[in-house]
């Protein structure tokens, strides 16, 4: 049974993915996009009436093992879309796809072992130290700025891009979806920060709707922080945060060329960082379910 009152295991949010699509067989299909390190099922929900023809969009969540915010409000979303579909007609004409967990291994890990781990668990082979930052390993400018070639580093990029079989299964699914996704959400913790591409350097390298983006990242802001007063810095990746190739909305935006692709850095801003306490998740995942109807109306053009 899945509350979101406490963190939950792997196997719970599987078990829940699982009875939401059992449930709800006309608006939820579940597939599994890739298997991990450590053998385990990378998992996706797809919601919506007619999968398929519609615009869709994608949020990947819990790239980062300790970042338990992400896949705790990805699943909020996804109960949401399916049990209270009538309050985000925004999301009416619209696919919307959630991977609660795209590093379950490292997820695992963290609830388990180190709290504090970031990375997948691959075992490296001449190294005594374990996994690759999955957000350094996408194959757009992979290997440039905020990116390490040391794998005992939090933002080892891996030995080439793609190297992993998280990264490598998500960009496949990606590719052989029928339509390109409209949309690409990134879900992260902590900072409270909505992130446009790119991030790979401070350039400021331009593309033709950046302006598009910018604007309804903003608006994204504004309704976040007319829900609780919350501040979230909506901007350019690698001027709000730091630089760091090799990310997945880079590569979103610059190999699958979806339109509208943010990283999101939910709750909080540093009190409690990683730790954000369980009382929080129904307010954080509600900002999160904020920002996607922002972006629905974007996407849709239903107001
Ligand atoms: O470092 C990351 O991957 C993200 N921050 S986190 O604290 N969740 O690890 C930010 C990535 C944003 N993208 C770029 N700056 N390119
Ligand atoms: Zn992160």
């Amino acid at each position: 049974r899945m509350t979101w009152s406490s963190y939950h295991s792997l196997a719970d949010i599987d078990a829940f993915l699982e009875q939401t699509a059992a449930a709800h067989p006309t608006t939820a299909r579940e597939s599994v996009v890739s298997t991990s390190a450590e053998g385990r099922p990378i998992k996706a929900i797809t919601l919506g009436d007619a999968p398929g023809r519609e615009q869709e969009i994608v949020l990947v969540c819990g790239q980062h093992a300790r970042e338990w915010i992400a896949p705790a409000a990805c699943t909020y979303l996804v109960n949401e879309l399916v049990v209270n579909r009538a309050r985000y007609p925004q999301l009416k004409d619209l696919t919307v796809t959630v991977v609660p967990v795209a590093n379950p291994d490292g997820y695992e890990y963290s609830r388990t072992f180190d709290r504090r781990w970031r990375k997948n668990r691959r075992s490296g082979s001449s190294t005594r130290c374990q996994g690759v930052d999955l957000n350094r390993n996408w194959g757009y400018k992979w290997g440039g700025e905020g990116t390490s070639p040391d794998p005992c580093t939090e933002n080892y990029r891996g030995p080439h891009a793609f190297s992993e079989p998280e990264t490598r299964g998500l960009r496949d699914y990606f590719l052989s979806r029928t339509r390109k996704p409209a949309a690409v959400v990134d879900i992260h913790s902590y900072g409270q920060y909505i992130l446009v591409p790119y991030g790979y350097d401070r350039q400021g390298h331009m593309y033709s709707d950046y302006q598009d983006l910018l604007s309804v990242g903003r608006q994204m802001s504004q309704a976040i922080y007319q829900y609780k007063g919350k501040t979230f810095r909506a901007g350019n990746a690698a001027n709000v945060i730091y630089p760091a190739a090799g990310s997945l909305i880079d590569w979103a935006k610059g190999t699958l060329g979806s339109k509208y692709d943010f990283g999101l850095e939910l709750r909080d801003d540093g009190r409690y960082g990683f730790n954000l306490p369980a009382g929080q998740i129904i307010d954080a995942s509600t900002e999160l379910a904020v920002a996607v109807r922002t972006l629905g109306t974007a996407v849709s053009g239903l107001p």
